[in-house]
């Protein structure tokens, strides 16, 4: 990006890349050093990218600062079925842009067709209000438990990179149908591109896109979203509106959306073409091809235990310890059971719903939280407890992570595991 200039605007929006690994490759391409008085000049005309974010929850850990990545405890999603919005996990690649409500502009247009529609917020807000309960996920979460079996690229993600919300906003498919999209027009599309008002430092936007039936058909629930939990949306998940695409993942509910295509192709953004894919373990950085591998929309299913967490110390009472945790798999499918052993997976305890909202698969959009106890022999002082979920297509996760390692830790469903001591 930097292509002949300074090297220094990169470093300061992706402060992440500017690490000894880093600085090792662009070494041997070092052809000299400028004048420190020349490096000045560069250095005073930039501005601070990241100077006008919005204030953070003291509870969201950050991954990374700049940009802001973060989530919170594992222990305190379980405590609500909507996830309060101040500890509802952030994932943003760039910094957060400041949007004006009256000057903000949504873009619609259909391949093909001269006319664009352009939106103003009010004029969003005139199409009929629909909300739909959904969790968004990442398709990075838990991936510090993939990085121990073997290191992979990306950030350092717990469990807890995902949340569930009620979002409200219009409908895609009404907002399609105004830009003049009609039904015996839809064969000539294949997908819908969402590009974002974040830019990098070359002005390309953020963007993603999702297949078109997602966006057309009244069972896909897909929401352009300006409120959150009731509340205006936050600027970190999107202010003033994003797209909430119900039971695909994170990266592709776009969020400060600037415009929508009704294309032909795939959105070839970045974070569409050379990441969010999935490969073989044998694949390396070497042998990748990111144009074999379909991106990402339906995440698989998945679970987690948040109570206790990892390494606490347990009281036990009447024999016995209470786990709990969420189940969530993509696609709308529903949880059906989740299943939790504490003796290596000899003995599995079926555990309790919590909440499980009442929508049937495909369109169960929402996480499952759930409880489990479990007896505790005498005498035990450590243990290890495991669990595992299963949805409605009987789709179960893989038990261990050495299995599907992939090198940008993406898809991180196996098994969850978390050691206890016991008193
Ligand atoms: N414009 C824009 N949209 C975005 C992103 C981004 O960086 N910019 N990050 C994506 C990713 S990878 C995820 S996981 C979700 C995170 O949503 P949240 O921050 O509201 O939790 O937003 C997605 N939408
Ligand atoms: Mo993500």
């Amino acid at each position: 990006m930097a292509a002949g200039n300074a090297v220094d605007p990169f470093w300061m929006l992706y402060s992440i890349h500017l690490n000894p690994h880093v600085l090792n490759i662009l070494e041997k391409y070092r052809i000299g050093n400028l004048d420190p008085k020349d490096n000045n000049d560069v250095v005073s005309d930039m501005s601070d990218p990241f100077a006008n974010e919005p204030t953070r929850h003291p509870l969201l850990k950050p991954a990374s600062e700049k940009p802001f990545n973060a989530e919170a405890p594992e222990y305190i999603l379980v405590e609500n079925f909507l996830t309060p919005n101040d500890i509802f996990y952030v994932r943003n690649h760039l910094p957060v842009p400041d949007i004006q409500v009256d000057t903000y502009a949504l873009e619609v247009e259909i391949e093909g067709k001269s006319k664009i529609l352009t939106l103003s917020l009010d004029d969003l807000k005139k199409f009929p209000k629909h909300s739909v309960t959904s969790t968004v996920m990442c398709a990075g979460n838990r991936r510090s438990e993939m990085h121990k079996v073997k290191p992979v690229k990306g950030l350092n993600w717990g469990a807890a990179a995902l949340g569930n919300a009620t979002w409200t906003g219009a409908s895609l498919r009404e907002v399609l149908e105004a830009a003049g999209l009609s039904e015996n027009e839809i064969d000539k599309y294949q997908h819908i591109q969402f590009e974002a008002y974040d830019t990098d430092t070359t002005g390309s936007p953020y963007g993603a896109s999702i297949p078109i039936w997602k966006g057309v058909d009244r069972r896909g629930d897909v929401i352009l979203a300006y409120e959150m939990n009731g509340e205006t949306l936050p600027r970190d998940h999107g202010f003033p509106v994003r797209a909430v695409v119900p039971g695909v993942v994170g990266a592709r509910n776009v969020k400060w959306l600037a415009k929508i295509i009704v294309a032909s192709e795939e959105s070839q953004s970045h974070w569409q073409q050379k990441d969010y894919k999935g490969f073989s373990p044998s694949t390396d950085w070497d042998t990748v091809d990111y144009s074999k591998s379909p991106s990402i929309q339906e995440l698989p299913v998945t679970s987690a235990i948040c109570q206790p967490m990892n390494n606490a110390t347990v009281d036990v009472k009447d024999g016995k310890i209470t786990a709990k945790g969420y189940a969530w798999s993509g696609g709308g499918q529903e949880i059906v059971r989740v299943d939790v052993s504490c003796d290596g997976g000899k003995t599995w305890h079926v555990a309790k719903f919590d909440f499980h909202d009442a929508n049937k698969s495909p369109q169960h959009w929402s996480w499952t939280l759930w409880s489990c106890d479990l007896p505790v022999p005498k005498g035990t002082n450590k243990m290890e407890i495991i669990v595992k979920a299963v949805d409605s297509s009987y789709n179960t996760q893989p038990e261990l992570f050495e299995n599907i390692w992939n090198l940008r830790g993406v898809l991180n469903n196996a098994y969850h595991r978390i050691k206890v001591n016991l008193k």
